[in-house]
């Protein structure tokens, strides 16, 4: 009985050491050395290799090192074996403190001061208070409620909007389609932390954007399907939009001329707004094989019917 782990090599040796204090009885190893393929019962993968149930016959469990499963064609793995998302402080942590500097910095107008410094030009821009500042998140789930949480303590004005309906305390939520122009028209910064899934494809898009109030500003820290570009360079080029900062792209590694790159409004991360920290990443697989083994419901099991 094995568990299998394929993701980033460095962090799969701090797994290891993990794994050898907390579960010894439980052999790890390390993408590409696999060992019996008939003896991985556990898989852990960012990037899911070919032919899963082929290659590995007694899987039980799949876990995704990540908190999105978009990388996983749901059509291909067999029902029983459950796919698993990561639920991890360290993902949660990492993330508000990115979403955090992300507002500010466009709440602040870091990308105006950035030209200014360039081109040395030393002009003030007129500070707008943080209760006149709307920030609106896309995506009510673990990380969006997180960042709106922390949020809270710089007095923006908040609002959510989610598919199915949340309350939260000191935040507007809006719930579905129909409650979408709504929300965009009462948004300054909106902030997209969605899962990936057919219907969330290609949604910050022209139509979008338009419904926003004019020279709105963008974050996207879910996935690069999200955004379909040549809307966002236009939007930014128009004055449609004001700025945004994005930490994921269609394309990883983001390839070489994308406009990206180059946009004077955007500022750009390399998919580093948030990361697994390996310690509670290891506990939380750990009490997840221990709850399939004793029947128990799992926390992070992927719906393959919503895909996320
Ligand atoms: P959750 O599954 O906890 O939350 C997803 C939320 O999105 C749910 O509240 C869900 O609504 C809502 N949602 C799903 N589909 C729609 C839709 N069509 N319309 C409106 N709302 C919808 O995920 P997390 O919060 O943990 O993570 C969100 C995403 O963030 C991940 O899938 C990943 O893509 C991205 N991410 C990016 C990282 C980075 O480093 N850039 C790091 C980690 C995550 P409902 O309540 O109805 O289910
Ligand atoms: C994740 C990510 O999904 O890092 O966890 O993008």
């Amino acid at each position: 009985m094995t568990f299998l782990y394929k993701a980033n090599a460095a962090r799969g040796a701090e797994w290891a050491r993990f794994f050898a204090a907390r579960a010894p009885e439980l052999p790890f190893r390390i993408w590409p050395d696999i060992g019996d393929p008939d003896e991985v019962r556990y898989l852990a993968v960012w990037k899911p290799p070919d032919d899963i149930a082929a290659t590995f016959r007694n899987l039980e469990l799949l876990f995704s090192v990540g908190a999105g499963v978009d990388q996983f064609d749901l059509t291909q793995l067999p029902p029983h074996i459950p796919l698993v998302r990561m639920i991890d402080p360290g993902i949660r942590e990492s993330m508000i403190e990115y979403a955090t500097m992300a507002v500010l910095a466009l709440h602040r107008d870091l990308v105006d001061f950035i030209a200014q410094q360039r081109e040395q030009v030393w002009r003030e821009i007129q500070i707008v208070s943080a209760s006149s500042r709307r920030v609106g998140v896309m995506g009510l789930g673990l990380l969006g409620q997180a960042v709106l949480q922390r949020l809270k303590a710089f007095g923006f004005t908040l609002a959510g909007w989610n598919r199915s309906p949340r309350s939260m305390t000191g935040v507007t939520c809006y719930a579905g389609e129909r409650a979408l122009p709504e929300f965009l028209a009462q948004t300054d910064i909106l902030v997209c932390l969605l899962p990936l899934t057919a219907e969330t494809h290609g949604i910050l898009n022209r139509d979008l954007f338009v419904r926003l109030p004019r020279g709105a500003k963008l974050i996207n820290v879910g996935r690069g399907g999200h955004l379909v570009t040549d809307d966002l360079i236009d939007a930014l080029d128009r004055g449609v939009l004001s700025a945004a900062v994005l930490d994921v792209a269609e394309a990883e590694p983001l390839p070489a001329g994308h406009p990206f790159w180059s946009h004077p409004r955007i500022l750009l991360t390399p998919h580093n707004a948030s990361m697994t920290i390996p310690e509670s990443a290891v506990d939380y697989v750990l009490e997840t094989i221990g709850r399939h083994r004793r029947g128990e419901a799992l926390p992070g099991l992927v719906d393959r019917e919503r895909g996320y």
